[in-house]
Parts: structure tokens; C-alpha cells; sequence
């Protein structure tokens, strides 16, 4: 919606031609230029023959041209242009719908009308959240931009006029899921990351209907964001009325629940704004009682510093408190989404490519510690999940052995503990091997210790022996 800055500069006492059909653009302008003579056509037809003759000083361009088809639209602007006194001016109205053509006109005409506070939108909520969360260290890092970017469109794409939200639903049951049985444990992969990584898939999507507004509205500009964009993309989803804010922090729509991805494409194309949907929670906690890690501070209110789904893409040792509660994930968490009673038999098989290929989506976790950058790469490299490379997956199958005490995974474990090249890795085996709790693997650590020179690591082998109440006092205080 463009502001209101035509009716500001039409001087009382001109006469006002045509205010379209529209009764709200005839009260406001009544209301802001009690003095105007206001005569109304319906532009929607085309150019009223009686005007042919008059040469306007101003023109307002309202919504009229909507109804046009684009020849027509281009056709309406060329007249209006033709209609104009010498120093005649085209305005934006209330709520125009302009081209290309008709936005530089203005932009030559009033530089300033570009930094005009007032037409600028703002997520003024949003923004101050952010500030909260930043305050609080709540963010996770993994967010683009400053807050100004992040809640200032126009400062992404200068001339943005409106943000197009989309959603797309994901499935939430795998057809078919393999078990994990004693000799193949295996871990999960949230639904986030089933199937090909969304972020593909939704930008495709979206750039189809950015090539279609293209090919529609003469010079439109737009830009498409899925998840890594500045935008955030739930504000954006919450504003547009896709779906409301829930406790769990997740957009819930009312068509497909909470599983769907989200993303947007901002456009010059000033589009009437969609209203909100209203909070229903109501008094519902299912998803704060549920959380694991207690890190839904409150409803609404994620504390990222504590959320497996966070915790589950890091990339150094994990705290013990949470090598407890990650359980057999190994890249994000459902829990919160899974309890919610919105999102209650919402199982959505609408995009192929969404689909989860179940010996990925549940991976058997002994052969993930082996894996080859190359073998990772070809093998999990087209999923959401393999963003943060093996490194934290491979952390992550080891503490899942280690919550199934799985013995026959000792052999795999005790040849990462000895021979991996990287510390943390180690360290973490060396801990899911005492966690495990058999003899020989007690005897292991024992003797991987007269050799490891990693500060870090002798204290997780001492963490390690600890279960069995041994520790031989040799290691090094990791944080000395
Ligand atoms: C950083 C990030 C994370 C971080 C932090 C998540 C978080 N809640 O902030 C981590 C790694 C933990 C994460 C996890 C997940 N993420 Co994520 N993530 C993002 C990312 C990149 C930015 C989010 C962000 O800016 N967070 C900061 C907060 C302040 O902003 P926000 O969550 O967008 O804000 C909303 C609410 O939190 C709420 N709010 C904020 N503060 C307060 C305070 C009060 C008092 C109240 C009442 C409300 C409130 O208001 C905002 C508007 O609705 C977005 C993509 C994007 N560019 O937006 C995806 C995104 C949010 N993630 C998504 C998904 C799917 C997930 C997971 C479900 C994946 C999984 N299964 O593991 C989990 C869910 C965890 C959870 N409970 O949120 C989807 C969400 C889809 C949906 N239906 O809502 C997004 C939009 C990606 C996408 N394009 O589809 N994610
Ligand atoms: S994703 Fe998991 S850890 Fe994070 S808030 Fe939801 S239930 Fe809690
Ligand atoms: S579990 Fe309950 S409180 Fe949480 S998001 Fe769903 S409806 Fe809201």
C-alpha cells in the first residue's frame, strides 16, 4: 500500500476527476480535500471521452488500473501522460498500481519520496524481539543480517511494496520406515530434511511464480528468499495470514499444520495486504511441557541456546547435559511440532520430491562414523541436513550408540577413539564408549590414554571411565 501522499499535495479548490469506483477512495479524499470538486468516473472502462479535452494538472493514479489487461494498463499511462498540463505531475495514490515506467516518473519527481518514513514498512514487532532475543543471547547465529535488514524490506529490495508468503506442506509419516533393531541401531533425521533439501525445491517454486508475475506485470522487480534470506520468513508467514504464531515458535497453518516450509518473494508490486489469522493456542502448553531441554522459555519464546534442533548442528563437543536429552537424533528435533494437537493426522504427500528415503531419513548409525567426505557427499549431500557438513552428524550417531548402549557398535567406536583425526570425535567416542559400560571397553580407554596428547580429549576418556567409577587421575583439565 503506497501512503497517502497525492491527497497531501492536491491543493483545495482543484477540481478532482474520476476517483475510479472505489466509495473508500471518494471518502478519503472528501475527508482530505473538503474544498476539491470531486466528480467521479469508472476508469475501469477506459478513458472517459468527456475528459479528452482537459489538461491535468495532477494526476492520482489509483487502483482503476487494476482491471485493465497490461496493453491496456500501458495504454491507460500513455494517455494519462498525454492528458498532463506542462509542469503536470502523475502522483502516486492510495493505492495505485504502477509500473515501472510510472514509479521512476515519481522517483524523479520527489527524491525524497524514497526515504519517506512513512511509506516504509516495517516489522516494528519483530524487531523488537530480535533486539530481546540478542539481549538475552537467544539467537542460534545462523541468522543473516543486521535487524535493520531483517525487518526493513525495502532495504533488500529498494522499492519492495509487498511480500507474497508461501508455504509448502512436507510429510510427517514415512511410508514404510525401516526398524532399528540390536544389530542395526539407527537414528533419525528431522522432517525438515526428509527428502531433497526444501531449500531447492521451494526457490524453484517460487521462481516460477517470479518469472509469471514477470511475464505479467511490465518491469515488476522481485527477490526470493527460503530460509536463508535476511527476512523472517514466520514473521513474514504470521503477517501475511498463512498461518499464526505458535508456543512452539513454528508457523501453524490451518490447512496443513506446522510441517511446511516457508519462504516469500518481495516485489514492487503493491498487492492488498492479506490480514493475520488470530493466535489459537489458547491455553494449551503440550509443546512447552514436551521440550526436552526446557527451551521454550515461555510461549513464543525460544531460548536457540538450549533447542536440540540448534544443538544437533553444532559443531564442537556437546555439553554432557545434552548428550543425555539429543537421544537418537541426529539432525534436529520434532517434539515440539509432534505434540501439537495442530498438527493432528497432518500427513502431506504433495511434493515427489519431498518425499523421505527411509535408509536416509533413518540412517543405520555404525557405518555414518566411517563415512567418507566423498561417500557423505553422494550419499546425504542432497539433504537439508548435510548443511553443516559430517562433522556434527557423525558427533551425533555416536551419542545415539551410546543412548542405546549399543555393544555391538564397541569396535567401530574404540577405531574412532584411537585413529580419528579429529579431537572432538574422539573425545565423544571415548565418552559413548564408557557410557556403554562393557569391560573391554573400559580396558580401551585405558589404553588409548597412553597415547592421546589432546587435553580435551583425555578429559572426555576420563569422563568416559567415570561410568564404571574408575578414573586414574591422568587426564588434564580441559578448561586449565
Ligand atoms: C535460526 C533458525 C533456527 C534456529 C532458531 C529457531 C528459532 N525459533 O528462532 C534453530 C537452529 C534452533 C532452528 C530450528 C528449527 N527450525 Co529453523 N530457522 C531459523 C531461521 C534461519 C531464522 C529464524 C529466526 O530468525 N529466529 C529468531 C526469532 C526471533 O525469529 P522467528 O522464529 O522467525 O520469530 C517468530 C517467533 O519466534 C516469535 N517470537 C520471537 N520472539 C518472541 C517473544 C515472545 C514473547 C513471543 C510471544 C513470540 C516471539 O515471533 C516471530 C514471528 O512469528 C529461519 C528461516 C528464516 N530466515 O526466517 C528457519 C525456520 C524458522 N526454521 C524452520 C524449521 C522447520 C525449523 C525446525 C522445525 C527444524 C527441525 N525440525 O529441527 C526447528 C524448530 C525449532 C523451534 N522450536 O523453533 C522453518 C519454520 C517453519 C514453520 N512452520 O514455522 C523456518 C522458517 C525455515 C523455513 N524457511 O521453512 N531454526
Ligand atoms: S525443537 Fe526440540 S528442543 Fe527445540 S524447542 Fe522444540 S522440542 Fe524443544
Ligand atoms: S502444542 Fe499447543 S501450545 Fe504448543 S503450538 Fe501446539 S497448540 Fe500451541
Amino acid at each position: 500500500m503506497l501512503d497517502n501522499k497525492g491527497f497531501d499535495l492536491w491543493a483545495d479548490g482543484y477540481e478532482m476527476y474520476g476517483i475510479d469506483f472505489s466509495e473508500r477512495m471518494l471518502e478519503i479524499a472528501k475527508d482530505k480535500m473538503p474544498l476539491a470538486k470531486l466528480v467521479q468516473y469508472d476508469f475501469s472502462k477506459g478513458f472517459p471521452e468527456e475528459l479528452e479535452n482537459i489538461q491535468f494538472d495532477y494526476i492520482i493514479s489509483t487502483y482503476a488500473m487494476h482491471h485493465l489487461e497490461d496493453e491496456d494498463k500501458i495504454k491507460f499511462i500513455n494517455k494519462l501522460k498525454n492528458q498532463l498540463s506542462n509542469d503536470g505531475e502523475i502522483i502516486f495514490g492510495d493505492i495505485a498500481f504502477e509500473t515501472r515506467e510510472l514509479l521512476e516518473l515519481c522517483k524523479a519527481k520527489y527524491d525524497n519520496y524514497w526515504d519517506d518514513e512513512e511509506r516504509y514498512f516495517v516489522f516494528d514487532e519483530l524487531k523488537e524481539r530480535l533486539k530481546r532475543q540478542q539481549a538475552l543471547k537467544y539467537q542460534s547465529g545462523f541468522e543473516k543480517g543486521s535487524i535493520e535488514e531483517r525487518t526493513e524490506p525495502q532495504r533488500l529490495l529498494p522499492g519492495a511494496q509487498s511480500i507474497l508468503s508461501i508455504a509448502i506442506a512436507y510429510p510427517s509419516r514415512m511410508i514404510d520406515p525401516p526398524k532399528s533393531t540390536k544389530e542395526k541401531r539407527r537414528g533419525i533425521f528431522c522432517r525438515a530434511s526428509w527428502g531433497t533439501d526444501y531449500h531447492v525445491i521451494l526457490r524453484e517454486k517460487i521462481k516460477k511464480l517470479a518469472d509469471f508475475l514477470e511475464e505479467k506485470v511490465p518491469n515488476v522487480v522481485s527477490k526470493v528468499m527460503v530460509d536463508t534470506g535476511e527476512l523472517s520468513d514466520r514473521a513474514v508467514a504470521e503477517r501475511a495470514g498463512v498461518g499464526f504464531s505458535g508456543k512452539n515458535t513454528s508457523i501453524i497453518t490451518p490447512e496443513f499444520g506446522s510441517f511446511v516450509y516457508l519462504g516469500e518473494l518481495i516485489t514492487n508490486i503493491p498487492f492488498i495486504p492479506d490480514e493475520p489469522l488470530e493466535d489459537s493456542c489458547g491455553s494449551c502448553t503440550k509443546c512447552l511441557d514436551a521440550c526436552p531441554t526446557g527451551a521454550l522459555v515461555q510461549g513464543g519464546q525460544l531460548n536457540t541456546q538450549r533447542c536440540i534442533a540448534f544443538l544437533t548442528q553444532t559443531k564442537d563437543y556437546l555439553e554432557d547435559e545434552f548428550r543425555v536429552k539429543i537421544g537418537t537424533r541426529v539432525y534436529g528435533c520434532d517434539t515440539c511440532q509432534v505434540v501439537c494437537p495442530r498438527n493432528k493426522k497432518m500427513d502431506f504427500h504433495l511434493h515427489p520430491e519431498l518425499e523421505p528415503e527411509p535408509e536416509l531419513a533413518k540412517p543405520e548409525l555404525k557405518p555414518m562414523l566411517r563415512i567418507s567426505n566423498r561417500q557423505f557427499k553422494e550419499r546425504f549431500g542432497h539433504m537439508a541436513g548435510s548443511w553443516r557438513g559430517k562433522k556434527p552428524l557423525q558427533r551425533n550417531a555416536i551419542i545415539a550408540l551410546a543412548h542405546y548402549k549399543d555393544q555391538t557398535a564397541l569396535d567401530e567406536l574404540i577405531e574412532v577413539m584411537q585413529h580419528d583425526v579429529r579431537p572432538m570425535i574422539r573425545g565423544t567416542a571415548a565418552w559413548s564408549i564408557g557410557k556403554i559400560g562393557a569391560p573391554e571397553g573400559y580396558r580401551a580407554i585405558e589404553e588409548a590414554m597412553e597415547k592421546e596428547t589432546d587435553g580435551d580429549v583425555l578429559f572426555e576418556m576420563e569422563k568416559g571411565l567415570a561410568f564404571e567409577g574408575k578414573s586414574n587421575g591422568k587426564a588434564l583439565n580441559r578448561h586449565a
